[in-house]
């Protein structure tokens, strides 16, 4: 493959309901996609940064500048086999692994149309659907809460996460556990707790969480391992995990005993798929984690989903709980048993709305070999 062109975009999505974490309140996503021209076809990667640098350093601003000076330079007029050539390309550029799995995801995508096999094949995908829970953002009262779960029980929905912080948790999980004693629940804190808060924490503990999701700082795991020996709860890492070493040291400390993976955070599939092996090899279940995605990094979280270890529902969600016009076709929907299912579809099997996007499209800029500074 050669890629002829790297095309970014900046798309203005408006969310169905508004999403809010101990980091703040989204109402519109500012949606970034990358679409590759590569012998005759089209290809396309998203961007999964959020517009501030609040969950992760990188932002959408970092990454069109470091895809268009950096990483499409990089590809651009290189013999590339396939996605799993990508990470050595981008190396030399630190960080910015969202900017780079943008563009090592739409690769995969490429290479599976051009061999005719459905993407979750490519990666090594075993399952024919996928479980899915859903993620709850913090509402104006605890009563909205209760009508959400309730709705997306009804819908099928597996596991039930409900973002918390101090203030919003432990009278929130008294309110669900009375109504709702049996269902799968977790909690993901992205952060808004520190060792201070140890005791508190433990009071977790009566409220049977499948799991709680990165309750302190977000590079760390020394002190994760520490609170871990302390809960019964199992702590989940995300925002600390951004490759398989990582991976291997939480599990090797004792951090973790669940880990979320999002491709976006660990660079591309490539990585995905290595953390996805370093756990199972450990034994410590993955599921697949969501940042707000459009239709086509929901595809790619799909299929991704389908590799054997993803034993946990994941954040994947039916396309209308976040968008009235999703950008595939057709939208992904989730059946009443709370699944999605697997298409065999060559390539990433949903169709792209091209109009769609084009009409979403805030800003566009096409970055091509002629353009691009030669290393
Ligand atoms: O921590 O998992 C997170 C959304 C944006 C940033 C971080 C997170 C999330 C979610 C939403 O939990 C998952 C989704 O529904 O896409
Ligand atoms: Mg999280």
């Amino acid at each position: 493959m050669h890629i002829e062109s790297v095309t970014l975009r900046e798309l203005h999505m408006p969310l169905v309901r508004f999403f809010e974490t101990s980091f703040g309140r989204t109402t519109v996503r500012r949606v970034m996609l990358v679409e590759l021209e590569l012998d005759g076809i089209t290809a396309w990667g998203e961007c999964v940064a959020g517009e501030h640098p609040y969950y992760s350093e990188e932002a959408i601003g970092t990454a069109w500048y470091v895809i268009q000076d950096e990483l499409a330079p990089a590809l651009l007029g290189r013999r590339i086999e396939s996605g799993r050539d990508i990470p050595a390309l981008l190396q030399r550029v630190r960080g910015h692994r969202m900017a780079k799995a943008a563009l090592e995801n739409a690769v995969w995508e490429a290479e599976a149309q051009i061999a005719k096999v459905p993407l979750w094949k490519l990666l090594g995908g075993t399952r024919g659907e996928i479980a899915c829970g859903v993620s709850l953002g913090i509402q104006d009262s605890p009563e909205q809460l209760m009508d959400m779960i309730a709705a997306e029980l009804a819908s099928g929905y597996q596991r039930i996460k409900v973002k918390c912080k101090p203030g919003w948790d432990l009278t929130i999980f008294e309110r669900i556990r009375e109504r709702w004693p049996n269902i799968v629940l977790s909690c993901d804190a992205n952060s808004a707790y520190t060792l201070k808060d140890l005791e508190h924490l433990k009071h977790f503990d009566p409220f049977n969480l499948l799991m709680i999701e990165q309750p302190l700082w977000n590079d760390d795991f020394y002190f994760h391992a520490r609170l871990q020996r302390e809960l019964k709860t199992a702590i989940c890492l995300d925002e600390a995990i951004h490759h398989s070493r990582n991976a291997r040291a939480a599990i090797e400390l004792g951090s973790c005993r669940i880990i979320n993976v999002k491709v976006g955070r660990v660079g591309g599939f490539t990585e995905a798929i290595a953390v996805h092996d370093v756990a199972q090899e450990n034994k410590i279940p993955v599921w697949c984690g969501g940042m707000l995605e459009s239709g086509i990094g929901r595809a790619h979280n799909v299929a991704l989903s389908s590799l054997s270890n993803f034993s946990l529902p994941g954040d994947v969600s039916a396309s209308k709980r976040y968008w009235k016009d999703d950008v595939i076709e057709p939208e992904i929907a989730v059946s009443s048993a709370g699944t999605i299912p697997l298409s065999n579809t060559p390539g990433r099997g949903y169709e792209v709305r091209t109009e769609l996007i084009d009409r979403l499209t805030v800003r566009k800029k096409t970055i091509r070999q002629a353009a691009a500074v030669r290393a």
